[in-house]
């Protein structure tokens, strides 16, 4: 097994780029060595704005974050990109576009990019996802930006990970109609209508924002910002950077603490739920078809499963 030496350690602490890709696998992989990084990692509090992104597949997720890069780079802010992936393999198996992206802002150190395979169910988030944004914002980057692959589990659990959700929709086929029926809208804090060059754009805003007004809201009630863009020509995108923004300020340092403590539930449950899979695989005999067949109780399994027994 690959210990961290101390020379990792220090120089994952120095910010040394590739000291944080060997911390980044090791947490992928699920290595006890990240342990100690994670530790380091963790003890500089909140850094880092994470922004998880969601929307459906070929909404222009990638090209948008790409375009946030440059934008943020723009205004002088270190950015890390972790793109989840449930079809990639390991991050050799990066998607196309991810490997552009590498590519394009390799020479600058301002920027990492990286492909993760997801692990959990349904190509949902996993505790390793956490631990890997962990990392990132203990390597001292200013914006994390979290891009889900929008379908199945990962479009729900962004919102457990991330400070910031961001939906974005096409004015293309109802798309901002179908977020709103399937209640992917109330986990949006910021709305990107992207390829607002196409027909359609203002009434999907329209659509939106009227939905957000009928259902129910007070003063206090964050209705997220729908903002049109053109990703694929960097247009509109330091709107959305605002919007967010001005998300992180509503919430406030107590708002931004609770959604920490979440994003660590979440983590945690992601574990426990990981161990207790393993341990109901590792079971002699298969548990659900003894409980399936009345020779078994319910209760009686989750006992088994929870004492190990
Ligand atoms: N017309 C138009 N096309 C866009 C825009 N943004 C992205 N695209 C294109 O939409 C396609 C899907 O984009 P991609 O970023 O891969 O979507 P993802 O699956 O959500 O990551 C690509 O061919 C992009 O070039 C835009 O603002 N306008
Ligand atoms: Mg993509």
């Amino acid at each position: 097994m690959i210990e961290p030496t101390p020379t990792l350690a220090a120089r994952f602490q120095s910010g040394d780029l590739r000291a944080l890709a060997r911390a980044v696998t090791l947490a992928e992989a699920g290595l006890p060595a990240a342990r100690p990084l994670l530790k380091l990692a963790r003890s500089g509090g909140i850094r880092s704005v994470v922004l998880g992104i969601t929307g459906s597949p070929g909404s222009g997720k990638s090209t948008l974050s790409d375009a946030l890069i440059t934008e943020l780079r723009a205004q002088g802010k270190r950015v890390a990109v972790l793109a989840v992936d449930p079809s990639s393999p390991y991050s050799g198996g990066a998607i196309l576009g991810d490997r552009i992206r590498m590519l394009r802002h390799h020479a600058d150190s301002g920027v990492f990019v990286r492909s993760l395979a997801s692990r959990g169910a349904l190509g949902g988030l996993s505790a390793r996802t956490m631990a890997v944004l962990a990392l990132l914002e203990g390597g001292g980057f200013d914006w994390i930006i979290l891009e889900t692959v929008g379908v199945g589990q990962s479009e729900v659990d962004v919102a457990a990970a991330c400070d910031h959700t961001l939906l974005v929709v096409t004015p293309a086929g109802g798309d901002g109609v179908q977020a709103f029926k399937a209640g992917i809208m109330e986990i949006a804090d910021v709305i990107a209508v992207n390829k607002a060059d196409l027909p359609g754009a203002s009434r999907t805003v329209r659509e939106l924002t009227s939905a957000q007004a009928l259902g129910w809201h007070d003063e206090h009630t964050w209705l997220a910002p729908v903002r049109q863009t053109i990703a694929s020509r960097g247009e509109g995108v330091e709107k959305v950077i605002d919007a967010v923004l001005k998300h992180r300020a509503h919430l406030g340092e107590a708002g931004l603490a609770q959604r920490r403590r979440l994003r660590a539930e979440f983590e945690v449950r992601s574990l426990v739920q990981e161990r207790l899979l393993r341990r109901a695989r590792d079971t002699g005999g298969d548990l659900y078809a003894r409980v399936a067949s009345g020779e078994l109780d319910a209760e009686a399994a989750a006992d088994k499963l929870l004492s190990g027994s």
